[in-house]
Formats: C-alpha cells, sequence, structure tokens
C-alpha cells in the first residue's frame, strides 16, 4: 500500500459528533499520510493537493473507526462449559463460585498452562476480533492469583501486540477472586500488592482492575490496591456493581478511575459521581446475557448525567464466553436499550476513553488511519445484524 492515498466514494462514520451521533458524512473522502489520517470530509471538498495521490474506491461500503475491544480476559485456559450445564440445572453464578467453581477453576487451568500455550489459545481469540475489524484489546490478567501466574498472563498479553498487527492495553486484576483456602485481606497484603510493584517494574501494567463484589473484594480492600496504583502513576478500573451495590462504582468515581464496569446495580448517584470524574460507564450485555441477570444497567441516568458509556465482549470463560464484539453491540441495543449510534460510540470513541487512548476511537485529521470497511451502507446495520460479520478490510495504522 502506498504511504499516502486517498479512500473515497464510501459513507463515512467519523464519530466525532461531540454530540453523540454518527458523524455521518456521505460520499466521502479520507487521506491517509503514514499511519494517520490528514484529512476527511465529502468527497466534492477534497483539498486540490491531495488529487494527486493513488485513490482507493470503496463506493457501497461504510467505513467507521477501527473497533476497539476494551474489557476482556482473552488470556485463560481451558472452559467452563460445565458450569453451563449446572446453570441450566438452576445453580446461579455466585453458587458455582462459592462451590469452588468459577473462576478459581480457571485459575487451575492457567497456572498448569504453559507460556507458549496460553499464547497460542489468545491468538486465536485475537485473530477472531481481527477480522471484526478490532484495532485495540484490552487484556487483563486475573487467571493466576499468585505472584509468577499474573506476571506470566501479562508477559503473553504483551506478546499479542508484537505477533499481531493490534495494539494492546493490559490491567493487572490479581484482586479478581480470593484464592482457595486464602483470606482475601492476607492476599492483597502478600500476593497482590507485591505482584503489582513486580509486575509494573517489567513494564507490564498499563492500568489496575479489581472485582468489587460479594465473592471477591470490598471497597476497603480495593482501595489498598487502588492506593498502591496511584503511588506507581497507574489508572485504575473496577468490576463494579455487577451482581449487586457494593459501591464500587462510587469508589472507582473517587480515583478517578478510566471506567467502571458492568455497572447493572449503579444508582442515580453513582452515575452523578462517574460523570463528575469523567469515568466511562462500560457495558457487558454478554455477561448478562450469560448469566441470566435481570437487573439491566441504568442507562437513562447514564445519559442524563451525561456519562460516556462503552460497550465490550467482556470475552471470559466463565460469565461471559461471547467472541463478537458485534455481537455485543447487538446486545447491548436489545438488552440495554442502547441506540445503534450509542452502540458504535461504545466501541470506538468512548471505548478508546476506556484505555486512556486519545489517538484512536475517532476519524478526524491526526488520529490513527485505524479503520474499518464494511459491506453495509449506514452504521445502524452493524448493530442490527445478530451473528453476522460485514468486515470487508480493517486497515491498521494505515495498513490493509
Ligand atoms: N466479572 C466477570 O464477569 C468476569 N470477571 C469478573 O470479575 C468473570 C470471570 C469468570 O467467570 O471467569
Ligand atoms: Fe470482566
Amino acid at each position: 500500500m502506498p504511504d499516502q492515498y486517498v479512500i473515497s466514494g464510501s459513507n463515512v462514520a467519523t464519530l466525532a459528533d461531540s454530540c453523540g451521533g454518527y458523524g455521518l458524512v456521505d460520499n466521502a473522502a479520507i487521506v491517509v499520510d503514514g499511519d494517520r489520517v490528514a484529512w476527511v470530509g465529502s468527497r466534492s471538498d477534497l483539498p486540490e493537493a491531495f488529487h494527486v495521490l493513488p485513490h482507493i474506491d470503496h463506493s457501497g461500503r461504510l467505513i467507521t473507526p477501527a473497533l476497539i475491544d476494551c474489557h476482556t480476559h482473552i488470556i485463560h485456559s481451558g472452559n467452563r462449559a460445565r458450569e453451563f450445564e449446572m446453570r441450566l440445572n438452576g445453580a446461579s453464578y455466585e453458587e458455582v463460585a462459592r462451590a469452588g467453581g468459577g473462576i478459581v477453576a480457571t485459575v487451575d487451568a492457567t497456572r498448569a498452562a504453559s507460556e507458549a500455550e496460553l499464547l497460542a489459545s489468545a491468538l486465536i481469540r485475537v485473530d477472531g476480533l481481527i477480522a471484526m475489524g478490532v484495532a485495540a484489546i484490552e487484556v487483563k490478567s486475573g487467571y493466576g492469583l499468585d505472584i509468577e501466574t499474573e506476571l506470566k498472563m501479562l508477559r503473553v498479553a504483551r506478546e499479542l501486540g508484537r505477533q499481531r498487527p493490534i495494539r494492546i492495553k493490559t490491567s493487572y486484576l490479581a484482586a479478581h477472586a480470593v484464592p482457595r483456602g486464602a483470606n482475601a485481606d492476607n492476599y492483597i497484603d502478600e500476593i497482590c500488592l507485591p505482584g503489582l510493584r513486580a509486575a509494573d517494574a517489567q513494564g507490564l501494567v498499563d492500568a489496575v482492575d479489581g472485582f468489587c463484589e460479594g465473592i471477591a473484594f470490598d471497597t476497603a480492600q480495593i482501595a489498598r490496591v487502588f492506593d498502591l496504583a496511584c503511588e506507581l502513576a497507574l489508572p485504575v478500573k473496577l468490576h463494579a456493581e455487577q451482581l449487586s451495590h457494593m459501591g464500587g462504582t462510587a469508589l472507582a468515581a473517587r480515583y478517578g478511575a478510566l471506567s467502571a464496569d458492568h455497572v447493572e446495580y449503579a444508582t442515580d448517584a453513582d452515575a452523578a459521581a462517574l460523570a463528575k470524574s469523567g469515568t466511562i460507564a462500560v457495558l457487558l450485555p454478554g455477561a448478562y446475557y450469560a448469566i441470566r441477570e435481570n437487573k439491566a444497567p441504568p442507562v437513562q441516568a447514564f445519559r442524563d448525567h451525561g456519562v460516556p458509556m462503552a460497550v465490550s465482549t467482556d470475552w471470559n470463560p466463565g460469565s461471559s464466553p461471547l467472541g463478537s464484539l458485534l455481537l455485543a453491540m447487538n446486545m447491548a441495543c436489545t438488552l440495554f436499550r442502547l441506540t445503534p449510534a450509542e452502540a458504535l460510540a461504545g466501541t470506538t470513541r468512548n471505548a478508546a476513553r476506556a484505555l486512556g487512548l486519545d489517538d484512536c476511537g475517532v476519524i478526524a485529521p491526526g488520529m490513527r488511519a485505524d479503520l474499518a470497511i464494511w459491506k453495509v451502507r449506514h452504521p445502524a446495520e452493524l448493530s442490527y445484524g445478530i451473528g453476522i460479520n460485514p468486515l470487508h478490510t480493517r486497515i491498521f495504522g494505515g495498513h490493509a
């Protein structure tokens, strides 16, 4: 591909519309210069200077920013299909966890797996997301619960970004579950905190996450992890209010978190707090669907308070074995009543913010040329289709 070129003829959803729309431009042109967008607008307005560049015609297609999956646990070993059967026989997600299944079952498998095995299985998941137009993925640790395995997961996460044309943002999630037989406070002191120092010293951590829930950690325990994150100048994010109201959302807001994720049980006051701290609410309809939750997140309160919403797969072997970000968008609309424009902003513009990325997620001059070219005409079609992948081409840093 040439270093400078013009993509012309398609409809473009720039997502650069601060009013929350698609930022649609019909019959558009996008000028790519190296790994950046140099210009975007109506084809008829293309400045004279760009007319000489090679043109690639995508008439009849739609271009959006490449998608961003901002909450995943794609590094793990094994699966939990047996728990799926248990839940179908009446056990709840929490009952399975309390019976010794759940997250700690994946911990056993992940500890036993070699780094090469974890990498091979995660690459298959990454390839699936790339094939769907994804250009950035957040990847969490959290299935180690010991220092060695947490570091192993984070090294694999970094390796994903070296082996594939994709940006990886890592989150240290040792505060994901209490290991079997351990005391939660001791675990925080003896594993979680020293593990964070070690992982940070090795350059493996982009953000610090936790699971604030009855079956995991309370706000006081999470606050100790967040205090160390602050000391290390690392941003925080939190699994908050997924199964009950524990106060995690307010805590996340207090620490200026990048995101509060799940947030089904968040209140109007929580939404106000998120708005004030500029924290993104990350909606994870795959988990809501898979564990048959019936409390949807307070989407209208997020709108009323102006909290930006992101949408992600939460791809994990327990509560959300969901490998399709497009299906997550459809579920966010059907189950949570997002508009298709909100769902698309949730996997582009707002997902970038949830990862602290300010150079992607919208199509505008100076932004990275990470683009998804779709075999559809209108952006609503991306959320409307169920289990359909209409990607034509993904452009990553200017390259197909
Ligand atoms: N909430 C979730 O939905 C995942 N982690 C979390 O804190 C579940 C992870 C799992 O069940 O393995
Ligand atoms: Fe999660």
